[in-house]
């Protein structure tokens, strides 16, 4: 028996600050739908997908930050969500801002069964940007103000008839992240992102921003022998461009499926979870090839320090 997840990777355009989240689950809904006609499994929206990307603002009044976290999944915005997608026979995976009960804050994604169950929830790990507010910036990206540090770590999950892992955004340019996940089997892992094309301490990189996005994704897809969805949210947000690029990519690392704009787009791939198999047991056979007594660094070193 084969087993083919087919994955819609659907891309969404700008959200404006003003956009209430009817209107956005709205097109998320819409996503669904025509995921449907696609024959799609399972459909990937992008990190923080129900909002504007706000760390881009500094802001000290905690009620208007706490405004674009949701205190309940599902909850009374995101309910039709859930319904539609379980009415259609799909699963997928959101990003969100997250407040729990407690009062912490984190950058989330949840991967949702076809059932309308949540199978898995994965907190962001690699929080960039800074934490205070820097002025001579065009714009801010305060995600290290405004989320909690992950503590649910990369973990993987059985659905779907496959073993997939979640990660967000920044997560993807880490090899470490796709390996931890790659340690656990994961045949399918899924990640929405939010990425401006200027980078403020490096502009120099805006130009290769679309390259980086793809070069990071290929490589992970590859050295794990795993499929790789990612998926943006693009265009000209609230004035800051921010790149698309969505794709899905095999486990070959190449990319077999990809959005052309910058706008709500869906991107669609048939993903043979067997063709996995091919990597996983011959180069990136990790149980015979891989030689941890010599990684050691990886985890008990954080920055880099030559040698005296
Ligand atoms: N959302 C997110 O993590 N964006 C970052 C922007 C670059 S770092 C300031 C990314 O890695 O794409």
């Amino acid at each position: 028996m084969t087993r083919v997840i087919t994955v819609g990777a659907a891309q969404l355009g700008p959200i404006a600050r003003s956009d209430t989240r009817k209107q956005v689950v709205e097109r998320l809904v819409a996503h669904l739908r025509e995921a449907r006609r696609m024959g799609c499994d399972l459909v990937v929206f992008p990190e923080l997908a129900l909002t504007t990307f706000f760390p881009r603002w500094f802001m000290t009044d905690q009620a208007e930050i706490d405004s674009f976290f949701e205190r309940e999944m599902p909850g009374p915005a995101t309910r039709s969500l859930f319904d539609e997608a379980k009415r259609l026979g799909l699963g997928f995976y959101l990003g969100y801002a997250e407040l729990t009960p407690d009062g912490r804050h984190f950058n989330t994604a949840i991967l949702v069964g076809k059932d309308g169950a949540i199978i898995g929830k994965y907190r962001k790990v690699h929080l960039p940007g800074h934490a205070d507010h820097e002025p001579w910036r065009r714009f801010q990206h305060l995600e290290k103000r405004y989320f909690d540090i992950s503590d649910t770590g990369f973990k993987v999950w059985h659905g779907f008839g496959g073993i997939l892992g979640m990660a967000i955004c920044n997560d993807r340019r880490w090899p470490e992240t796709y390996r931890v996940m790659g340690l656990q089997g994961a045949e399918m892992i899924l990640l929405g992102y939010n990425t401006p094309v200027h980078n403020a301490p490096a502009p120099e990189h805006d130009d290769l921003s679309l390259f980086h996005n793809q070069l990071s994704m290929q490589a992970g897809a590859y050295q794990n022998g795993c499929w790789v969805i990612g998926v943006a949210k693009a265009g000209n947000e609230e004035g800051v461009p921010m790149i698309g690029g969505s794709q899905i990519i095999a486990p070959s690392g190449v990319t077999v499926a990809a959005t052309r704009g910058d706008g709500d787009e869906l991107a669609v791939a048939a993903c043979d979870l067997d063709a996995c198999a091919s990597y996983k047991t011959t180069t990136f056979n990790f149980a015979v090839h891989r030689m941890p007594q010599h990684y050691g660094l990886i985890t008990s070193r954080k920055g880099a320090e030559p040698p005296p």
